[in-house]
């Protein structure tokens, strides 16, 4: 029997576009379900009754929450096609380390940097740039984070470029002229069509942005 495969998801999530990247790494069919996060739908509370957030993956019926580990989820169920983690444990480990680190310092600190103003603001853009630095270093000569290929920790990651825009715009700051390997390394994933066709564009994303600070003032 075939897989039955749909995703609930929300168009400028980087959380969701984790999953789109890497569905297409993996080239699995899936159904895609725009949700309305301010009229959740009854399929996502039931799907997700913890958290009631997107995405969420589910597969024959059964449902996946929380992007990171819909993403090991998919490595696991489709572990013959473009592997996403290392083999090694290790190696699988240091990119769980540094998905995690996503998770807890790109995301928070590009949201303060577009929700706060002054000191705060400040001290969000000079944190975000270091952090930004440390994953150039982190990805020092390789192509991607996951060496040759597209993996784990560049999944976690690449979404977020599609809000950059919003965040240099409200930051007044450039990311480029900061973090100029990090923006090659966007670039490089940008070539692939799975990271490509699974992002929207950042000026849509900035305009989302705006008329979401307009709604929380
Ligand atoms: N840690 C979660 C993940 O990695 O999947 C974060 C998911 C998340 O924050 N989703 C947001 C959401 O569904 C959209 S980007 N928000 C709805 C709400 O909080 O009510």
């Amino acid at each position: 029997m075939a897989d039955e495969v749909v995703l609930l998801d929300f168009w400028p999530s980087p959380f969701g576009m984790r999953i789109r990247i890497a569905l297409a790494e993996k080239g699995i069919k899936y159904e895609y379900k725009e949700e309305d996060l301010r009229n959740k739908s009854p399929l996502l509370l039931q799907s997700n009754p913890v958290h009631k957030k997107i995405p969420v993956l589910i597969h024959n019926g059964k449902p996946i929450c929380e992007s990171l580990i819909v993403v090991q989820y998919i490595e696991d169920v489709w572990s013959n096609r473009n592997p996403l983690l290392p083999s090694d444990p290790y190696h699988r480990a240091q990119a769980r380390f540094w998905a995690d680190y996503v998770d807890k310092k790109v995301y928070d600190l590009g949201r303060k940097i577009w929700t706060s103003k002054g000191e705060e603001q400040e001290a969000a853009k000079k944190e975000f740039v270091e952090a930004l630095k440390l994953l150039e270093e982190q990805l020092g000569d390789k192509t991607y984070f996951g060496g040759d290929n597209v993996g784990f920790v560049d999944i976690a990651l690449v979404p977020f470029y599609t809000w950059f825009k919003a965040y240099e715009t409200f930051g007044n700051f450039n990311i480029e002229s900061e973090c100029p390997k990090f923006i090659a390394w966007v670039k490089r994933c940008l070539q692939k069509e799975s990271v490509s066709k699974s992002l929207p564009d950042p000026h849509k994303v900035y305009e989302f942005v705006v008329e979401i600070r307009k709604r929380i003032g």
